[in-house]
């Protein structure tokens, strides 16, 4: 009876403590200088950069007035990690959840947030957010399961010094066959260079980190201080000491760390690039970069300092509440990742086959407006998003593996999901899931909602359906994003329907032309596909994109500015295919190709003066 009394008390407590945030942000572009080496137009938040961290507590509702001041570009807003969990239409990624806000208009963002932990928000409108629109979020719980004095939030990410619209034309772009990422030019903490993060003697810190970057993983670590992992994505780990971490971006590690108790001596923060990630490596690119631990401003900055074993896993870490393996799955997907061209010349990837191309309407538009007879069917939302129904209450397993020599840290939108395999790279060849012989599952997998699938390797991933929604399942290097590794959960659609946006989400999309019912196609009909978005089509039989191009430069190699081969590798694809230019030729006159060729030399002409004076810089 007591402890009845006792338990509506605190329920009812914590309802009136609740709170809510609002918050009114412009996002606009201010000049800044983040590296200190170079001005570039960022994407501010009331004309603030970098924009605000955001802290609420544990059941506090946000609203978020989004205002889009960007002129000429779409935007939106995604909180990385929040489920989300009966506010789907607040999950922010266009195309999937809600359409692009135009410029000069205002979207709200309302919704109350059940989890704790390190969170980060960001642009979800292509790779928008590299040019600075993503901020950290936490979540405060007032039941922490360990101790310390202070909380420091501090992010790490890359830095591009041309803006990402000037860039991602050049990128995915059929003069850059090989889809070679751009390079970013520095690496930035606390969104700068060269940072100071004071410490106080025998105080104990947690350190959230987050990677708010776009595309390269980070190893970090502290001169002389050892870091206690205790969260991972807002999940709750066994305390696991560790001298260094290895960040995908997207990714949030929560440690604590023990100062010191003298103030003798400051210490290096190091950053360190995964370089293998990056297809060339400039000359003036540095892969490191040394912020500073201090504890006396009248001592010395520390040297550069280095570690020997950068061996990391997060694999080896266990949920602090120790959930169990999920048995076995009711459903499974498989997806195979593959980067290739298409027809256009146009460097993609694929899940399946299938480039993710978006909707004429939002799937989640599909979703609310479909009969219940059809809202299951897959064939409504469209051949060229990867869509897969998922029913309720099931243990869905997504397995991944991964034909391409790249790294792809997968995020899942509404969940964490259990890794319960995370296989090691393979050089030559995929290595992918076998079923029938595997490693061990672990008793307690991590759990997390964004993890690293290694080249040619594989993932299994398994999470429970209990949370309706249309789930985007992307890898969050943005460039491959753009290039279309995506896939769409429909989860629950049934339930789904229940969810009401309110008129703005559907004014929103009126102010674009966008439709408010129908099929990815955009049509009442819902098995009628017409007007669907799709992909290219393929490169003719026997015919290499690569190798044409190859061929192209070499034989108009005046005419095309270094500068591109440079910066995107074509080198190597030049050598790579030697064999094939060789009977280029036949090829290209069996598919009546010559004429193509010939176009691309004389763009490639047209190109050259943009290329070069961009080379100069
Ligand atoms: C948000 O700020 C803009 C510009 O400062 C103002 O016009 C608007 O009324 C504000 N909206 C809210 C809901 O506070
Ligand atoms: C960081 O240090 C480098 C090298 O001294 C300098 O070029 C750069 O301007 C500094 N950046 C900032 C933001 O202070
Ligand atoms: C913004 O979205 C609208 C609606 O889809 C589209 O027509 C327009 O091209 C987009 N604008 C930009 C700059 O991407
Ligand atoms: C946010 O959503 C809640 C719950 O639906 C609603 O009561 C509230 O009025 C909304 N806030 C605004 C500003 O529309
Ligand atoms: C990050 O930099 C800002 C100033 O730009 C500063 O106010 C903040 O304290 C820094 N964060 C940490 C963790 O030092
Ligand atoms: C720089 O980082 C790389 C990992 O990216 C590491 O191998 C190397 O040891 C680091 N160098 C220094 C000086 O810390
Ligand atoms: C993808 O295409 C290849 C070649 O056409 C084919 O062999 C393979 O079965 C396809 N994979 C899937 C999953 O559709
Ligand atoms: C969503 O909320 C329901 C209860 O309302 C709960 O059963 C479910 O576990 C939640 N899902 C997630 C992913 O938090
Ligand atoms: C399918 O939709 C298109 C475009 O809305 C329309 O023109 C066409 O007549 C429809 N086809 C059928 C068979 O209804
Ligand atoms: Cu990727």
């Amino acid at each position: 009876m007591l402890f009845q009394q006792v338990v509506g008390l605190v329920c009812c407590l914590s309802l009136v403590l609740a709170k809510t945030h609002t918050f009114n942000f412009t996002a606009s572009y201010i000049t800044a200088n983040p590296d200190g080496v170079k001005d570039k137009k960022v994407i501010s938040f009331n004309k603030q950069w970098p924009p605000p961290e955001i802290h609420i507590n544990k059941g506090d509702r946000v609203e978020l007035y989004l205002t889009n001041g960007l002129e000429t570009k779409n935007t939106s807003l995604h909180f990385h990690g929040l489920f989300q969990n009966g506010s789907n239409f607040m999950d922010g990624p266009e195309w999937v959840t809600q359409c692009p806000i135009q410029p000069g208009d205002t979207y709200l963002y309302n919704f109350t947030v059940d989890q704790v932990g390190s969170y980060w928000y960001h642009s979800h409108s292509g790779a928008q957010y590299g040019d600075g629109m993503r901020g950290a979020f936490i979540v405060h719980d007032d039941k922490e399961p360990f101790k310390y004095d202070e909380e420091k939030v501090i992010t790490i990410s890359e830095i591009y010094h041309d803006q990402y619209y000037d860039i991602f034309g050049e990128f995915l772009n059929r003069y850059n066959p090989t889809g070679a990422e751009p390079i970013p030019q520095n690496l930035l903490l606390n969104d700068t260079a060269n940072s100071t993060i004071y410490f106080e003697p025998k105080k104990t810190y947690l350190l959230r980190f987050i990677n708010v970057g776009l595309f390269v993983s980070q190893y970090l670590y502290i001169e002389d201080h050892e870091l206690t992992i205790v969260e991972i994505d807002g999940v709750y780990v066994e305390p696991f000491k560790a001298s260094h971490l290895y960040m995908t971006v997207g990714q949030r590690y929560a440690v604590l760390v023990t100062a010191k108790d003298h103030k003798d001596k400051n210490y290096a923060i190091v950053q360190g690039f995964d370089d293998t990630m990056l297809d060339v490596i400039p000359d003036d690119l540095r892969l490191n970069a040394t912020s500073y631990l201090v504890y006396d401003d009248e001592k010395p900055l520390p040297k550069e300092y280095k570690i020997n074993d950068l061996a990391f896993n997060d694999y080896d870490l266990t949920p602090l509440d120790k959930e169990e393996l999920y048995d076995d799955y009711d459903y499974q997907i498989t997806l195979d990742v593959v980067m290739d061209n298409l027809g256009d010349g146009v460097n993609y990837a694929f899940f399946n086959n299938i480039t993710y191309t978006h909707p004429v309407t939002p799937t989640i538009i599909t979703a609310l407006t479909a009969s219940k007879e059809h809202v299951t069917n897959p064939r409504i939302y469209g051949s060229n998003i990867n869509a897969f129904v998922l029913q309720p209450n099931e243990i869905v397993e997504v397995v991944v593996n991964n034909h391409d020599d790249g790294r792809h840290p997968f995020h899942l939108h509404g969940h964490t999901f259990q890794v319960i395999q995370k296989s090691k790279s393979f050089d030559d060849e995929p290595v992918p899931y076998d079923e029938n012989d595997h490693e061990p599952f672990p008793k307690y997998p991590i759990r997390r909602d964004t993890v690293n699938l290694e080249p040619n390797g594989h993932i299994v991933l398994r999470f429970k359906t209990d949370n309706p929604g249309i789930w985007f399942f992307h890898c969050h290097v943005d460039w491959h994003l753009e290039q279309g590794l995506a896939a769409v959960f429909i989860e629950d659609p049934l339930s789904l329907q229940n969810q009401k946006p309110p008129q703005d989400f559907y004014d929103n999309c009126i102010a674009s032309g966008i439709p408010i019912e129908g099929n990815a196609a955009g049509n009442k009909d819902f098995f009628n596909m017409t007007g669907e978005n799709l992909q290219s089509q393929p490169l003719p039989e026997g015919f290499t994109l690569k190798g044409y191009l190859a061929f192209a430069i070499s034989t108009f190699a005046g005419l095309y500015g270094l500068w591109s081969i440079i910066q995107y590798g074509l080198e190597d694809s030049v050598q790579y295919d030697e064999k094939i230019f060789n009977n280029l030729e036949k090829i290209l006159h069996e598919n009546n190709l010559i004429q193509e060729a010939d176009q691309v030399a004389a763009d490639a002409e047209v190109n050259e003066h943009t290329h070069l004076s961009r080379g100069e810089e």
